[in-house]
């Protein structure tokens, strides 16, 4: 892990060199929507520092993946999709279409979801 990584443009994001519609931030995460959203709520919660992807977060820092996962339920309440449910989800690795490789937790929802593939 390293605190952030120069070309990683969710590093990027999380330190104002990239604009993004920012809904939540605290010390530990930024949340911002997607540019490409899939549900009527699709934000992403990343950590500030840089862990290629969830399974490398929870092995380095499982007090961060707590804590972006606690941001992505807050995310969910803020949008008003907590009610009635929503998705958290994160793509790890090629196969899964992960496509940005710094840990993001998708936080979807404000329509039914359909089955388990994005
Ligand atoms: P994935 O789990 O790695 O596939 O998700 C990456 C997401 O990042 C995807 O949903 C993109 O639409 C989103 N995204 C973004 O929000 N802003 C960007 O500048 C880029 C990708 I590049």
């Amino acid at each position: 892990m390293s605190a952030s990584a120069s070309d990683c443009l969710f590093c990027r994001i999380v330190a104002g060199e990239i604009p993004a519609t920012i809904v939540h931030s605290n010390e530990l995460t930024v949340s911002f929507r997607d540019i490409h959203p899939q549900a009527p709520t699709h934000v992403l919660v990343v950590p500030r520092a840089h862990h290629p992807n969830a399974a490398a977060l929870a092995a380095a820092d499982p007090d961060l993946l707590v804590e972006v996962m606690r941001a992505g339920a807050a995310v969910a309440e803020r949008e008003g999709v907590a009610a009635s449910g929503y998705r958290l989800l994160f793509n790890t690795g090629r196969d899964a279409g992960q496509t940005v490789f710094h840990a993001h937790l998708h936080v979807l929802g404000g329509e039914p979801l359909g089955g388990l593939a994005q």
